[in-house]
């Protein structure tokens, strides 16, 4: 991979989870070592620090399909400004959150940027509520949904872009808990989903493998979104919606390996990193050891 300049930019948000604690993983993972790490192999790293989160007047909630609309709103539309801006001056932009809200902004900005994407979401959700569907209204639940153009306008409109991803260069990996409305809903996509048990069927290579060609087609670089929920909470238990049965240590490591090995990452966010529910920072621990994998670092 071609070492260039890494810009860290944290999202330290925590309504779209509407649970405390999520809005403090980027200091747990930047208290991890990300930044040394990422030097020690090669990259120059610009950390933009964080973004100022709104704080709502009150935890009082005006819809309850959607939480914290207003607030969220504001957030993703400066973050997507940052990540276009990140792309057209050719760095690699690595958001860290936060809670998965933030993919919202994410995805807008790279729409924005003229390069193409294709998109691997690695995550136990599907990640593909719309209002309509929500049983939680909490909007980290939707982000997908939203880049698809499905949702409230208040978040499909952010970044001037309804659609802001290309559905057959986007695959999810790792599923294993959907709502029953939300997997109507991605079923009438042309999202691909490696579920758990195609994991188990045909190992974590084949469907990385699968995964790269398909986010590969056609687009200038592929986007990892990585939740940390997709990783079994025995591994990682710092995360706020935790669901048994989830990928190894290892074969999170190997599809940011294989990832790495395509020379085909040009951005990256990892969210969902909530240290109150951690143990010892072990959750953002691992997420810098990933991020490290997916950005060069081998084993021997
Ligand atoms: N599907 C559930 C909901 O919409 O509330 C759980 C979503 C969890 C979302 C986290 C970010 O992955
Ligand atoms: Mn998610
Ligand atoms: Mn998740
Ligand atoms: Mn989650």
């Amino acid at each position: 991979m071609q070492k260039k300049v890494i810009r860290i930019i944290g999202v330290p948000i925590d309504l779209g989870a509407d649970r405390r604690g999520v809005d403090m993983g980027p200091s747990a993972i930047r208290y991890a070592g990300l930044n040394a790490r990422l030097k020690g192999l090669g990259w120059k790293v610009e950390d933009y620090g964080n973004l100022e989160v709104p704080v709502p007047e009150t935890r009082e909630i005006k819809d309850k399909r959607l939480k914290y609309l207003e607030e969220i709103v504001t957030i993703n539309e400066r973050l997507h400004l940052i990540v276009s801006e990140a792309i057209k001056e050719g760095v690699v932009p690595l958001i860290l959150g936060g809670d998965h809200s933030l993919g919202i902004g994410t995805l807008a900005g790279l729409a924005l940027s003229e390069k193409s994407f294709g998109l691997i979401w690695f995550d136990t959700h599907g990640d593909y509520n719309s209002l309509d569907t929500t049983e939680s209204g909490n909007i980290h639940g939707m982000p997908l949904a939203v880049a698809n153009g499905i949702g409230a306008p208040e978040l499909t409109s952010i970044g001037g872009v309804k659609k802001k991803l290309r559905e057959e260069n986007t695959v999810i990996i790792g599923a294993r808990e959907m709502d029953p409305q939300e997997k109507e809903l991605l079923r009438k996509s042309k999202i691909t989903v490696f579920t758990m048990r195609d994991i188990d069927q045909v190992g974590m290579t084949e469907v990385v493998k699968q995964g790269i060609k398909i986010a590969s087609q056609g687009t200038d670089g592929i986007h990892i979104s990585f939740d940390l929920d997709v990783i079994d909470p025995e591994e990682a238990p710092g995360v706020g919606t935790p669901v048994a049965g989830g990928i190894t240590y290892r074969e999170a490591h190997l599809a940011m390996e294989l990832l790495a090995d395509s020379g085909r990452i040009s951005s990256m966010d990892v969210v969902e990193v909530n240290p109150i529910l951690d143990n010892h920072n072990k959750t953002a621990k691992l997420a810098v050891g990933l991020i490290c994998s997916a950005f060069g670092e081998q084993i021997f």
